[in-house]
């Protein structure tokens, strides 16, 4: 046999011993929480794993309507954090797969109750409560009071100040919706969202960009969630963060594996890598100062302390169910976001 076609052949049979090794070495995520923590994800994962991770970094309603939108052709393994709200959605709605989890022993109630109310499909994987931060020199340069309640942000002083994330795409300000509404009862909760319209510069795609446009000096207050404006504060702009007074909503930012995996044993083995108290205790490296949902991993000293927020019942299965999320987002377009600018 001449020399060339022995390399032909050694290629060919090559090919075909590595294609499929290959293929089994990917892993498709789709992470909703912030990029920095995204990347630090699928840094640590692969480090640990020898596994490529094709990372996609979107808001978590965006990222559950590409689920949604993929369903017949699914391209995601698994999407990592985010609100619980769209997961919860996604759930029910079946774009999700079952998954007990070996280590859920080792979760906290509110993590696995997660996962009660899903069937499965879903998980708690860290949790955060919902607050505002403000530019403390911009604030002060422009005489304006400190804001310390839901009810000081809908004063006609901060008119053209505030900045909060459309709900449609941002799991952060779908928080605050169904919050709103939990606290206030729904009339009065779409009422106080009017009067607060008149107060938003801009309705940003994501959750955590009020607060860095307020780092930046490009607003003074952005609603978002508390440890989202502990991370700008840290990162050294001059950052207050703020628990309403009458109380406030909490997140419980969620994981689950995308029904149709096509690497559903990496999707389980990243499942599991998010779980371990050795990867949730790397978040805070990153600035991410959620509590987490491992009993062993510890909270950073930064992160606020959910002990000592009065915090509403939030009513997961509630809000997270496909026809109050679909219904509410409707209602929010139809009155909040038609409104003139
Ligand atoms: O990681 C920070 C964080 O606030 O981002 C998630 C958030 O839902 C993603 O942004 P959107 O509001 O744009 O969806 C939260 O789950 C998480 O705490």
């Amino acid at each position: 046999m001449r020399r060339s076609t022995i390399t032909i052949l050694l290629g060919l049979t090559l090919g075909a011993i590595t294609a499929p090794a290959l293929a089994q070495g990917k892993l498709t995520l789709y992470c909703s929480s912030d990029e920095a923590w995204c990347q630090q994800a699928k840094r640590e994962f692969e480090k640990k794993t020898g596994i490529s991770v094709d990372l996609t970094r979107k808001s978590s309603g965006e990222t559950y309507a590409q689920v949604k939108a993929e369903a017949s052709n699914p391209k995601g393994d698994i999407w990592w954090g985010g609100t619980g709200d769209p997961h919860l959605q996604a759930a029910e709605e079946g774009l999700t797969d079952a998954y007990v989890s070996p280590s859920r022993n080792q979760l906290h109630d509110w993590a696995n109750r997660q996962a009660v109310a899903s069937k499965v499909r879903t998980v708690g994987i860290y949790s955060g409560a919902l607050g505002f931060g403000y530019n403390e020199e911009l604030l002060k340069k422009q005489n304006l009071p400190v804001p310390a309640c839901w009810k000081d942000l809908i004063k006609p002083v901060y008119k053209g100040k505030i900045q909060v994330a459309n709900p449609n795409s941002s799991g952060t300000s779908y928080t605050m919706l169904a919050t709103l509404v939990q606290m206030l009862g729904e009339k009065e909760a779409f009422d106080y969202m009017k009067a607060l319209h008149a107060n938003i510069n801009q309705y940003t795609k994501s959750g955590s960009a009020p607060i860095k446009a307020a780092g930046a000096g490009e607003t003074v207050i952005g609603i978002v969630f508390a440890h989202d404006s502990v991370a700008v504060a840290e990162a050294g702009f001059p950052i207050k963060t703020v628990v309403p007074c009458e109380g406030t909503g909490y997140e419980i930012g969620s994981m689950s594996i995308i029904k149709g995996a096509r690497n559903l044993e990496n999707a389980k083995k990243f499942y599991e890598f998010a779980l371990t108290a050795e990867f949730q205790n790397m978040a805070k490296d990153v600035k991410s100062f959620q509590v987490m949902s491992n009993k062993a991993a510890k909270s950073s000293p930064k992160a606020p302390d959910l002990a000592k927020i009065k915090l509403i019942d939030y009513d997961f299965v509630k809000y997270g169910s496909a026809a109050e999320r679909r219904r509410l987002l409707k209602k929010w377009d139809d009155e909040i976001g038609a409104l003139a600018r």
